[in-house]
């Protein structure tokens, strides 16, 4: 265990910093054993604050070689070195602090600061990585203009790279050079960047709204060099929709992407210099799939956007960090949506926020969306700050409406550009340019928990009215026993019996159309329609208006009915996965023991619908994830939740064999890989039938998937025969593709973290020995974060059968990696532990052996604070 608890930080104590930074100049000399950092800092005391003689420098990991105020050596009994900072007395009102420091980023294995990935030198200064290349006033609000001037071996590091315009370049001697960079923007540090290596350059341009030209500039190693048009494409397309959605226009000459390999998360906003995971931005048609190209459009337009939302105005202090973050997953998932089905869009979204979010929102890191307190920042980057967060974005534009949404974003961004702000300051915004009131919907960002609406319904022929009332109430989320009520937006419509919207109106108002959104805000409220002739049936919360559980009693042939008639797509969808779901409960808490027929005409006829957009069948055919199955279920028994799954998607594959062989005819791969909607809906379909005959262990299937596998011209079809072979019980055959896909891919890392995935996935596949043996695989490297994630994060995440064994082998051997992996990376093994700290959810044996594997962890005498917050937390 822990000697000392890390300290809690607390939104209470938020004050202002007492000294401001104007300009940073630093000159960072890169070498083969180290780095030199010269750092001079134009300081000045904040006039705004009581005034304090000490200035306290954030720094770790530095050796300190000079310190200097206004070009004079300092004494030694001026400042003090500690572990994390250096203080200088005695500080007159403005100075100019120069600091030397020596750094190693070549043993920098946390990737957090200045380090070194396969032989180029990068950076990830997000949330405190910049203390870790010099000390400097490393917190949001400190913003400053940077000069970044690097110098490295001319051979080894041509390009070399920093934010904002280059200004100069010159050779230097002894065959080195240096490249000095400008950024005009204050920003606070966490937005500095800097890379440096031997890199291929791809040119674009983007000529703004108003004119100006912006040359795009992609980075990459020589390899990789015909993986860029997807991102550069989808770069520009994202330029545009943030001009003509938000009226937003870039601000530099310069627009520039590099791709590394080693990274911990998917990319990096930096001005001017966004730095990505290769696994986030480079692809091919042979290469990457079409959900990877799908991740890649969003994740490049995310950190497009965040040049407003995020870099012009920015956070405060690190509890704001939805601030950014939610609103630009909003951004960018309503980019998505205009780029192809918004259905299918919205479907995804809420597909992983309930099994996801909802899943941490019900554990014991449940925060709000504006946490009051935390350990270590990088472990708040989670799915409650950044999808929920962009949810009560979204409720925010229902309940105004999109013009004034936009004038209340107008004017956000002119109100507080080059500031750093809070959530607050943005409502704000908002409820000034709409003249709303928003004071009760704030109780979002301090409120966590996922709110309940029990909905009750009755229907009065006499009258032809039909009621409907809704009550909200919120469980207990740590540190918060009560709730008050949420403001939320519910929109509905009600089915009439020939499944048409009825005209909805309700008592005393006029009528508002066939769908309505209505103002949740009470406990309970009662909406009573009127002049309605038939019980209808509801449709509850169309398009997921606000991120809640729903109860209503459905009857399986109400959601039949949704199914077939709902005018709204994404509830056709939630009805197609509220009856699977209550057939596989059924199933596997033993209440039936075959699988209603219902279901299966269900899927049948979508599989014969023409008329629906094939990509929502798709969706709607996808039975609900195990994850998601445990999630909804109280003390779940993973294994019995499994085979009642696998039970209804063979007994359905045995039912359907004929219509799912005439779906996989009836979409035959083109000649040419396209990434276009409609395409990418056939490969759903094909390799969605592909996968449930070979379920059932049919041979033709196996024919078929192995020509599929041969033949494909992308990797979506390629990956989609070898998945489906991998998770059947053709043992011999997936041994074969395998092998033959590594051969064939094992030069290229992004295709091997696939092959990885899809074994350490695999129920049948990735059993524990299995996964132990692709950790000694010659591929597999402790140091990159993308080979751990696709071994034992896919192996903990995706495959729950396996990962939840009786004999509790998942949670030890997770535990130990963890143990394993917390020195050298911290911020990677506190995201890895996460699903043991799930441990509620489960049967109590199973619950035991989670926190077993927990108190394992914990018992370690040198936990990272990242890891320590999570596994006490989670013990708790
Ligand atoms: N802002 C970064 C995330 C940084 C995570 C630091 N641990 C990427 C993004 O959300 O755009
Ligand atoms: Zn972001």
């Amino acid at each position: 265990m822990r000697t000392s608890e890390p300290k809690t930080i607390r939104l209470k104590d938020y004050r202002e910093p007492p000294f401001l930074i104007d300009q940073v100049d630093l000159r960072v000399e890169l070498f083969e054993d180290g780095a030199r950092v010269h750092s001079r800092l134009d300081v000045r005391r904040n006039p705004s604050v009581q005034p304090e003689s000490e200035l306290h420098l954030d720094g770790e990991d530095l050796k300190l070689e000079e310190v200097t105020l206004n070009g004079e050596h300092l004494s030694a009994s001026r400042y003090v070195v500690e572990d994390s900072q250096l203080t200088i007395r005695d500080m007159p009102d403005s100075a100019v602090v120069g600091v030397v420091t020596w750094i190693k980023p070549q043993e920098n294995t946390r990737l957090e600061g200045l380090y070194k990935s396969s032989g180029m030198f990068c950076t990830q200064c997000e949330a405190e990585g910049f203390r870790r290349i010099t000390y400097y006033l490393d917190r949001p609000d400190v913003m400053a203009r940077f000069r970044t001037r690097i110098e490295a071996d001319l051979k080894r590091y041509p390009i070399l790279l920093a934010n904002g315009n280059e200004v100069d370049r010159s050779p230097l001697e002894e065959g080195r050079h240096q490249v000095t960079w400008e950024d005009p923007f204050p920003k606070p540090a966490y937005l500095f960047a800097l890379v440096g290596g031997d890199l291929v350059e791809r040119h674009d341009s983007f000529e703004t709204v108003s004119g100006r030209n912006v040359a795009l500039r992609m980075y990459v190693e020589p390899r990789n060099q015909e993986k860029c048009d997807h991102a550069l494409a989808a770069l520009k397309r994202a330029m545009r929709w943030d001009e003509e959605v938000y009226g937003r226009e870039y601000d530099l000459d310069v627009f520039m992407i590099v791709a590394v390999d080693d990274f911990n998360m998917g990319a990096m906003e930096n001005k001017g210099l966004n730095i990505f995971n290769s696994s986030c931005v480079l692809a091919s048609p042979e290469t990457a799939t079409d959900a990877i190209y799908d991740r890649i459009e969003s994740i490049v337009a995310h950190e497009y956007f965040h040049n407003w939302s995020g870099n012009r105005v920015t956070c405060r202090d690190w509890f704001q960090l939805s601030l950014k973050e939610g609103f630009t997953v909003f951004r960018d998932s309503e980019y998505s949506a205009d780029q192809g089905s918004r259905t299918v869009n919205r479907i995804d979204s809420v597909n992983m926020l309930r099994t996801a979010q909802f899943a941490e929102d019900s554990g014991p890191m449940a925060h709000p969306i504006r946490p009051a307190e935390y350990m270590e920042i990088t472990n708040f980057y989670t799915v409650t700050i950044y999808e929920k967060g962009a949810e009560v974005v979204r409720m925010i534009h229902s309940l105004l409406g999109p013009e004034l949404f936009r004038a209340g974003s107008d004017l956000y961004f002119e109100r507080h550009d080059g500031q750093a702000v809070t959530t607050d300051d943005f409502v704000r915004a908002m409820e000034d340019a709409s003249g709303r009131d928003l004071t009760q919907f704030r109780r979002w960002y301090d409120q966590a928990g996922t709110p309940e609406l029990a909905i009750e319904d009755s229907y009065d022929a006499a009258s032809q009215t039909y009621r409907l009332s809704i009550s909200q109430s919120c469980p207990p989320t740590p540190g918060q026993p009560e709730k008050a009520p949420f403001h939320l937006p519910f929109e509905l419509g009600l089915l009439g019996t020939d499944g048409q919207d009825l005209e909805l109106q309700l008592e005393g108002s006029e009528p508002s159309g066939r769908s309505m959104v209505l103002d949740i805000t009470e406990p309970r409220q009662e909406f009573v329609f009127t002049n309605i002739t038939a019980r209808p049936v509801p449709s509850l919360l169309r398009g997921f208006t606000a991120p809640v559980r729903l109860r209503y009693p459905w009857t399986r042939d109400q959601l039949m009915f949704l199914i077939s008639h709902d005018s709204d797509g994404f509830n056709r969808w939630d009805a197609s996965q509220r009856l699977a779901t209550d057939v596989i409960e059924a199933l596997a808490e033993g209440r039936e023991a075959e699988v209603d027929a219902r279901l299966v005409s269900a899927c049948s006829a979508l599989l014969k619908n023409d008329a629906l957009d094939p990509a929502l069948v798709a969706k709607m055919l996808s039975l609900p994830s195990l994850a998601y199955l445990i999630e909804l279920t109280p003390s779940a028994d993973v294994l019995k939740l499994h085979q009642a799954r696998e039970q209804v998607l063979t007994s359905l594959a045995r039912s359907l064999r004929d219509d799912l062989h005439e779906v996989y005819q009836r979409h035959p791969a083109p000649a040419a890989y396209r990434y276009t909607s409609e395409d990418m809906a056939a490969r759903a379909l094909r390799n969605m039938a592909l996968a449930w005959l070979l379920s059932i262990n049919d041979e033709q299937a196996l024919k078929l998937a192995r020509s599929q596998y041969g033949q494909a011209n992308n990797m979506t079809d390629r990956l989609g025969a070898l998945r489906a072979v991998v998770n059947s019980d053709f043992a011999e055959a997936r041994q074969t593709l395998l092998d033959d896909f590594y051969q064939q891919w094992q030069a290229d890392p992004q295709v091997v973290e696939l092959w990885f995935a899809v074994q350490a996935a695999s129920p049948q596949a990735g059993t524990l020995p299995h996964i132990k043996a692709l950790m000694e695989h010659a591929a597999f490297d402790w140091k990159n974060p993308n080979k751990v994630r696709s071994v034992i994060g896919a192996f903990a995440g995706q495959n729950l059968v396996n990962f939840h064994a009786p004999d509790g082998s998942g949670y030890s051997f997770l535990a130990e990696q963890v143990i394993r992996l917390d020195p050298s990376n911290p911020q990677i093994a506190a995201r890895l532990v996460s699903p043991l700290t799930r441990w509620k959810k489960f049967k109590p044996e199973t619950a035991d052996a989670m926190q077993r594997a927990l108190r394992e962890v914990m018992g370690q005498p040198k936990l990272s604070r990242d890891t320590y917050e999570i596994v006490s937390k989670g013990l708790s």
